[in-house]
């Protein structure tokens, strides 16, 4: 019923709906757009402001870095010392508040050609020990600190503004209403069904099959049931961890495993490198236990069909719902098919 009729699902982790049209996707993959094979992109570029040893805008001039490398955020879209101020008028209807935070910028490697699948599962380790000790350092510096959110913007068609492996920080003092929702629907769950919503879930996947795309011991990688994007992305670890403070060794070695062979594939099904927004959600560094909260990480690509056909999200989704035509489970088989190596 469900492969053939359109429907709606429902996001267990923020509560949106997303329409589902399968009978729209049941004419035959045209794909199989022939590899563009990219020119050799140099190591080191002297007009990069990632690059080490080049001056960023501003006049700073970044170290000889040989492995990660953070900094404050030059342009930063947040500040840490905002003044506390409110704007409150017409009942409630205008209403304004000021928000401190902290960005920051941080480099996944001094190699400027490189990129996640391409980098080694050493040096993956090593980005993920910096995200771990940003998001520990940015809650001792800035004790408001209650949201720590890392995301990378991979490729122009996402904003990223250079190809040099980076992703960015932002830090801020209220919790975003993204992982708001999260929170809220996760705490629901533990409360009203007991346990963790993403445990129960995962297990639930794992028993279907079907959306699964890849897993190792310690994480799975899932097209959510729910996914919005073709092919959205949700990155579970099997243990209930809260934030990147929870991560043992073993975890931190298997996650950077996963990323490698999710993007590698990615990148293989248009064969070019594969556009996307990814990011972490993790529990808020308030000091509250927040035993419901299960750490993941989202991948949203804007692909389609191919390396030019992107989804867009107009017309009806911006003003009812999202839809989708082809299904989370089809964009899992398709992934599934692709190979690991770059
Ligand atoms: P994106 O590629 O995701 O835009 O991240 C790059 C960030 O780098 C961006 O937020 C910052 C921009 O503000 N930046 C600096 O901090 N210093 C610079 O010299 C240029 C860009
Ligand atoms: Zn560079």
């Amino acid at each position: 019923m469900f492969a053939e009729t359109p429907h709606r699902r429902r996001n267990a982790l923020t509560g949106e709906w997303v329409l589902v049209s399968p009978h729209r996707a049941k004419r035959p993959w045209l794909g199989q757009v022939e590899r563009k094979t990219q020119p050799p992109a140099a190591s080191y570029d002297p007009a990069c402001y990632l690059c080490p040893g080049n001056e960023r805008a501003g006049g700073a001039r970044n170290p000889d870095y040989t492995s990660t490398f953070a900094f404050d955020n030059d342009f930063a879209a947040l500040l840490p010392d905002a003044p506390a101020a409110r704007r409150d008028e017409l009942a409630g209807i205008i209403h304004a508040e000021t928000e401190r935070g902290v960005c920051r910028v941080v480099c996944f490697s001094p190699n400027h050609a490189l990129s996640v699948p391409r980098l080694s599962i050493g040096e993956l380790e090593a980005v993920i020990q910096t995200w771990i000790t940003e998001t520990r350092d940015l809650a001792a510096r800035y004790p408001w600190v209650r949201s720590v959110q890392i995301f990378e913007n991979r490729g122009e068609m996402m904003g990223a503004s250079n190809p040099h492996p980076h992703c960015q920080i932002w830090a801020n003092a209220t919790v975003p209403p993204e992982l708001r929702r999260e929170i809220d629907m996760q705490e629901r769950h533990s409360l009203q069904h007991g346990g963790s919503l993403l445990t129960a879930y995962l297990t639930w996947e794992l028993r279907e099959g079907e959306r699964v795309v890849i897993e190792n011991p310690c994480w799975v990688a899932v097209v959510p049931y729910w996914a919005v994007w073709p092919f959205e992305t949700l990155v579970i670890p099997r243990r209930h961890l809260r934030g990147f403070g929870d991560l043992e060794p073993e975890e931190i070695r298997t996650l950077a495993d996963i990323m490698k062979r999710l993007t590698a594939r990615y990148d293989n099904l248009f064969g070019v490198p594969f556009p996307y927004t990814m990011g972490f959600h993790q529990a808020p560094l308030d000091g509250g236990e927040h035993a419901s909260f299960h750490f993941h990480a989202h991948y949203y690509p804007p692909l389609l069909r191919s390396a030019e056909v992107r989804k867009f999200m107009v017309g009806y989704e911006m003003l009812a719902q999202p839809q989708r035509d082809i299904t989370p489970e089809a964009a899992a088989e398709r992934l599934r098919q692709q190979s690991e190596s770059v």
